[in-house]
């Protein structure tokens, strides 16, 4: 099995340890940090989004999953500015005010990186100025809120509603437990995922419009 075959199982297997040693063997062996990204963790990452999405596997699973990738992103993020590799899109993401909830969001931030975008997190119980503070600074391409709870749904219409001057260079993705595609139409948003895996093919829909 190649290095990369081996890393890409370590995160399936979500073995943080091995993953970071193939990570660094890779890098001792010149792969290229592209390759290491694409062939070994993102392609890791992939099969588990595959795996959640068809009830192969759980949300325990895709974050240990997700903190395996992690381990191998902290060898090779160094070498990433320095190789001049294109991410994906940048996505800031955050639970709408009011609510605490961040198991969902952070499960979509791992996978969206997972992908190749560069996430900024905001958090939870994030005022919807600060989301728009957030789009002033890191110029996003998408914005992801999350609600789990029926009474802060509303603030992602408040949200939605503040970001309207932006809405030309940026697109609104919505999620969570209560959301639905009906809920995003409503409201206004560009698109609605229900879960971490279809957020990332939703993504990509949405840079590719
Ligand atoms: C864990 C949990 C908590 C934890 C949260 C811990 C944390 N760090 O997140 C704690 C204990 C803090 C909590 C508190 C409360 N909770 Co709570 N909680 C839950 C619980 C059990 C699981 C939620 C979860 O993590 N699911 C797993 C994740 C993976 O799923 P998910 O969040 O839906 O996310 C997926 C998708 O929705 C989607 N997604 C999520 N976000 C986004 C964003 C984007 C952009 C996209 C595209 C997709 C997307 O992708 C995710 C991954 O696939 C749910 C019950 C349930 N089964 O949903 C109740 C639940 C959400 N909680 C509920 C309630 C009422 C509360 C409290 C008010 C309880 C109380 N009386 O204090 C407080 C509210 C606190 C607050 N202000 O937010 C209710 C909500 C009812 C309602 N409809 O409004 C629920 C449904 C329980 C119930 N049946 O009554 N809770």
């Amino acid at each position: 099995m190649s290095i990369l075959q081996e890393m890409q199982e370590a995160v399936i297997s979500g073995n943080a340890g091995k993953v970071k040693e193939c990570a660094e063997k890779a890098v001792a062996e010149s792969i290229e940090v592209s390759a290491i990204l694409n062939d070994g963790l993102i392609a890791g990452m992939n099969v588990i989004g595959v795996r959640f999405k068809n009830n192969e596997v759980y949300v325990p699973e895709v974050l240990v999953a997700a903190r395996a990738m992690h381990a191998g992103m902290a060898v090779v993020k160094p070498l990433i500015a320095a190789a001049d590799i294109q991410e994906k899109g940048t996505v800031v993401i955050g639970t709408v005010k009011g609510d605490l909830h961040d198991i969902g969001k952070n499960l979509v931030m791992m996978m969206l990186e997972g992908a190749g975008y560069k996430v900024i997190d905001l958090g939870i119980d994030v005022l919807s100025e600060k989301f728009v503070q957030a789009v002033e600074e890191h110029k996003p391409d998408i914005v992801g809120l999350s609600a789990l709870l029926t009474t802060t749904m509303t603030q992602m219409k408040a949200t939605v509603e503040q970001l309207q001057p932006y809405r030309n260079r940026v697109k609104v993705m919505v999620g969570g437990a209560p959301v639905t595609q009906k809920f995003a139409d409503e409201i206004g948003a560009d698109a609605y995922a229900p879960d971490a895996a279809s957020a990332v093919d939703k993504a990509q829909e949405l840079l590719a419009s």
